[in-house]
């Protein structure tokens, strides 16, 4: 149950384009009237702004650009992902909170917030720098229709989302690194971890771990990451307003995401492939400690990268090492 703040947030959200009176408010909330405007008082301190006019009442004019669960509610079009938030200061890793979750039978769309993490990580538990506030950390939970060999669709789903919002955000193409890793200049600026639980022919539940880093500056980024990642700040010299990115991920999120439910890959393949780093180059890689090289061509639909090697055969790569550089 949502606190009476929550609600009352809601209330003038959904309405930000009219004025709401303060005898409406306190109908809806039951309470009285003087209990609203504390409320409102108190939102005003928080950083909140409101138009008030006498016999019209109030209107929602301004969120302070602070990452809450409720800051970032207010700009979400959608009708199931973040329709749950929980924020948190710190936690170890959103990803390790939302499996919790999951696990205990939360609705789909659930998401974790988090503005440090202590243990924020990658695949194969690999470490994820985000023990600062410069970055977009969240996971979120899906309950999707489909059978295993599907869920790493999700992941390249994914990558297609924070293709568009990167672009939207800094009018620069970023590009897409198999399987996981979202490119600007060659320079890693986010990362995706999915990771479901599943019955052979039913996924339970999905969480999609997203790393983005926004506001660090060419010099907090340390060892081991410094020459390796980069920031949108770093790129464009601009900051941005992560409380806005989540919104912009969470929002386009769902669009492709239920229309991948609704038509399946194909569309986001083709948008992956257009993205695709080294698409069409010669690529090496080690199967069993053997070195091979071949043309990075396409990708399959249970997520693989597909080369052409040497005999002219096709090689469907799941997990083996590409040597990228
Ligand atoms: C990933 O793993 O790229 C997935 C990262 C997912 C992070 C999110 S944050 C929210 C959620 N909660 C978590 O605990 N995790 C998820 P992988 O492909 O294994 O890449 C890991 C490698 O990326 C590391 O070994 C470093 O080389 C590099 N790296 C670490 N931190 C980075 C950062 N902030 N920016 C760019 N590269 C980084």
């Amino acid at each position: 149950m949502s606190s009476t703040r929550e609600q009352l947030i809601k209330l003038l959200s959904h309405h930000a384009n009219t004025f709401v009176s303060g005898q409406w408010l306190s109908d809806q909330l039951s309470i009285s009237r003087t209990a609203v405007w504390k409320q409102i008082k108190q939102l005003v301190e928080d950083g909140y702004r409101f138009e008030s006019v006498p016999n019209k009442g109030y209107r929602l004019t301004y969120i302070p650009d602070k990452v809450s669960k409720n800051t970032v509610y207010w700009g979400l079009k959608t009708k199931s992902i973040g329709k749950k938030i929980e924020h948190y200061d710190q936690i170890e890793s959103t990803q390790t909170l939302a499996i919790k979750r999951a696990q205990e039978g939360c609705d789909e769309g659930l998401v974790i917030i988090a503005e440090k993490q202590t243990a924020g990580r990658g695949r194969r538990a690999r470490h994820w720098d985000s023990n600062h506030d410069k970055g977009v950390w969240l996971s979120l939970v899906l309950r999707p229709d489909i059978i295993p060999i599907q869920s790493p669709q999700l992941t390249l789903l994914t990558a297609t989302v924070l293709l568009d919002v990167i672009e939207e955000i800094t009018q620069l193409k970023p590009e897409v690194k198999w399987p996981n890793d979202i490119l600007i200049n060659g320079k890693k600026v986010a990362g995706i971890l999915t990771q479901a639980q599943a019955e052979h022919d039913q996924v339970h539940y999905a969480v999609i771990g997203i790393g983005l880093n926004v506001n660090q500056e060419k010099n907090e980024l340390t060892d081991p990451i410094k020459h390796s990642a980069t920031s949108l700040k770093i790129e464009t010299s601009k900051s941005n307003s992560k409380q806005l990115v989540i919104q912009t991920i969470l929002n386009r999120f769902e669009e492709v995401y239920f229309n991948y439910l609704k038509d399946g890959f194909k569309s986001i393949k083709t948008k992956w492939l257009k993205s695709a780093y080294r698409l069409g180059e010669r690529l090496e890689y080690s199967i069993n400690d053997e070195v091979k090289s071949g043309v990075f061509i396409d990708l399959s639909d249970d997520g693989c990268l597909i080369i052409e090697n040497d005999d002219r055969m096709q090689e469907k790569l799941y997990t083996a090492k590409i040597h990228w550089f």
